[in-house]
């Protein structure tokens, strides 16, 4: 009998409105039509009971967690989902994840006196992602698109240092690929879809790999 081809852990990231959410559930959609098992995921997972104090954290600014101790809680909230996350793979599911622990290490390490160092250290060991997807937008289109939400972080100045780092994982992780998010939806999706195709097939008889920063 032949081995199961496990799944690929395919992960989106990009600053906010850059449409990672839209591209994440019309991929599943598109790769469930197409009958490739896949599941949604996405970081912060606010469903659990770390997850619920994510959220507090990130609705309520009296919330008074400090930078550590939130950074951790964010990578506890992935560390509570790898049994998860392993079986869905090892049984042939791919995994469309929206945020991972690029987004723990850029948007912790944006903050004064949290060092990149120290961020990264609680993601070494985590699943390492096949791909990460970086949606990347034009100036002009990002000004377009306006309008943050009243959560923590929805400012310029967060997302713009933010927007720096995931562009030097970009250039130094062997695992990252930039899209121009600035087309149609549509055109966004048949990029991202037709790569990740490819990589299903590529990853399907390798060992799931770990992250090591
Ligand atoms: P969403 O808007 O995607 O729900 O994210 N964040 C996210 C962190 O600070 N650390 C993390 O590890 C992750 C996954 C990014 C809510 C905010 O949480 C930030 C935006
Ligand atoms: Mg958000």
């Amino acid at each position: 009998m032949s081995k199961i081809k496990r799944g690929a852990l395919i992960v989106i990231e990009g600053v906010d409105r850059s449409g990672k959410s839209t591209q994440c559930k019309k991929l599943v959609d598109t790769l469930l039509k197409n009958k490739i098992p896949a599941v949604l995921m996405n970081f912060p997972d606010r469903t659990t009971v770390i997850g619920r104090l994510i959220n507090e954290y990130l609705t309520n600014k009296k919330c008074k967690l400090n930078d550590q101790a939130i950074h951790l809680l964010f990578s506890a909230n992935r560390w509570e989902n790898v049994e998860k996350m392993k079986s869905l793979l090892n049984n042939g599911t791919t995994l469309i994840v929206d945020r991972y622990s690029y987004s723990g290490i850029a948007f912790s390490s944006s903050k004064k006196d949290m060092s990149t160092e120290w961020c990264k250290a609680p993601e070494n060991g985590l699943i390492k992602p096949d791909l990460v997807f970086l949606l990347k937008l034009s100036q002009e289109e990002a000004a377009r698109r306006t309008g943050f939400g009243d959560e923590r972080y929805e400012n310029t100045e967060m997302q713009e240092k933010v927007s720096n780092i995931y562009s030097a994982f970009a250039k130094e992780e062997d695992n990252w690929q930039v899209i121009d998010a600035s087309g149609t939806v549509d055109e966004v999706h048949n990029e991202l879809f037709a790569t990740i195709v490819k990589k299903i097939t590529e990853v399907s008889d390798l060992p799931l790999q770990q992250l090591h920063f």
